[in-house]
């Protein structure tokens, strides 16, 4: 799930072609090394980070979660993994997201991830043990090694289903992990769009795909979109879209209510931060600032008024 990494590391590796011999350790497509450190890494900070629900009678066993996770894969054809090959992993690190605070997304990796602030804002499935353990990383099995899984010369297919290679391990892994975190949610549940795909909802994305037709009927009951774009639009030209059309039906059809907003604020002020002079920043900044001039004359006059009364006080006695 980081659809904008995969886009740099295509430029990266056009770009640096040459010295792939000589750099691996930047290239995110080799299967990732010392993955079993790293998972059993994480694993182990997920839960200290959170003592109140994974105190210890409900600690759960970070070896035991990774055998579940490695089984899944390890000396299977790269690209026809089994379907059910993380089951086992999903039920020993599944737990329950808070209500109304499930955010899909979809086009947007770096912001929706700045902004759901590891689960404190909003709770992505990247948030979650699930996807928090294996996030970016990865993976693919091999059966020229003793532990059956791809050393870190060799090269694993992208989650990305392509016709050749429509199971990979990562393919597999994340349908498996989005569905999951879908059957989660409850309440109202947020879904985080980029404006410059083209549509801005697509049907065969991994939302429209996986995440969507696994909402439970009854059990989510609203959903509001947040469309970003770089640049100022005027209002109802994106939520208006043939696509968002599409998308408020098949939410109609789960008798989901539907919301659409375009760049609202509390995501624009985190994606300003990082990006303070894109066109829809420059607008959103100004208009904050024109606020707080406002409250500035208010305090000026408040004290010329101030002023004065002190004034007429003094001159009376
Ligand atoms: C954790 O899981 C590993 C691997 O399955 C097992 O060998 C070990 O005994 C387990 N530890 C505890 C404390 O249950
Ligand atoms: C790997 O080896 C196992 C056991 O020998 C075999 O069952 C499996 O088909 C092999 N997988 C691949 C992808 O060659
Ligand atoms: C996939 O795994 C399941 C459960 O382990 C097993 O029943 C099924 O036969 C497997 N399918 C294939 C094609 O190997
Ligand atoms: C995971 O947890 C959620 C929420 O508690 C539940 O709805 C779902 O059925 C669980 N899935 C599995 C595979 O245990
Ligand atoms: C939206 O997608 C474009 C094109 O892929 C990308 O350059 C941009 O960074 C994305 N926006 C966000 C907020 O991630
Ligand atoms: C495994 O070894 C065989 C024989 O040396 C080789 O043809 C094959 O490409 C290797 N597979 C992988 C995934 O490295
Ligand atoms: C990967 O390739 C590098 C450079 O060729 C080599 O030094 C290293 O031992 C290889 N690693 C593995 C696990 O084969
Ligand atoms: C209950 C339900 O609709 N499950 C679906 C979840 O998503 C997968 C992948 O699209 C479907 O195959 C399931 O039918």
């Amino acid at each position: 799930m980081k659809i904008n990494r995969m886009w740099l590391h295509m430029l990266l590796v056009a770009l640096i072609a040459n010295f792939v011999e000589s750099t691996s350790c930047s290239l995110a497509i080799h299967a990732t090394s010392d993955l079993r450190q790293r998972v059993i890494g994480r694993c182990l900070e997920f839960q200290a980070n959170q003592p109140d629900v994974f105190c210890q009678e409900n600690s759960r066993n970070c070896s035991f979660i990774w055998e579940t996770f490695s089984r899944g894969f390890a000396r299977s054809d790269p690209c026809h993994v089994n379907g059910s090959a993380f089951h086992d992993y999903i039920a020993a690190t599944n737990h329950s997201v808070t209500e109304n605070k499930a955010i899909f997304w979809e086009g947007v990796y770096g912001l929706v991830h700045r902004y759901s602030n590891r689960g404190t804002t909003k709770v992505t499935l990247e948030d979650t043990m699930p996807g928090y353990l294996i996030d970016s990383l990865s993976f693919c099995g091999n059966n020229n090694t003793s532990d059956g899984l791809a050393g870190e010369n060799t090269t694993c297919p992208s989650y990305r289903p392509t016709e050749n290679c429509p199971f990979s391990a990562e393919t597999v892994f994340w349908t498996t992990a989005s569905v999951n975190f879908a059957r989660s949610a409850v309440g109202h549940i947020f879904v985080m769009l980029n404006a410059s795909q083209e549509p801005i909802y697509h049907k065969s994305s991994y939302f429209g795909t996986y995440e969507l037709p696994n909402l439970t009927r009854g059990k989510v009951t609203k959903a509001t979109v947040y469309i970003v774009s770089a640049t100022r639009v005027s209002k109802g030209s994106l939520c208006g879209s043939d696509s968002m059309m599409e998308l408020k039906n098949q939410m109609a059809d789960k008798d989901i209510v539907f919301e659409c907003q375009e760049n609202p604020r509390e995501v624009m002020f985190i994606y300003c931060a990082e990006y303070p002079s894109t066109d829809v920043c420059t607008s959103v900044l100004t208009s904050s600032k024109s606020r707080l001039s406002h409250y500035h004359d208010l305090y000026l006059a408040a004290l010329l008024l101030f002023t004065f009364l002190i004034y007429f006080v003094i001159l009376r006695e």
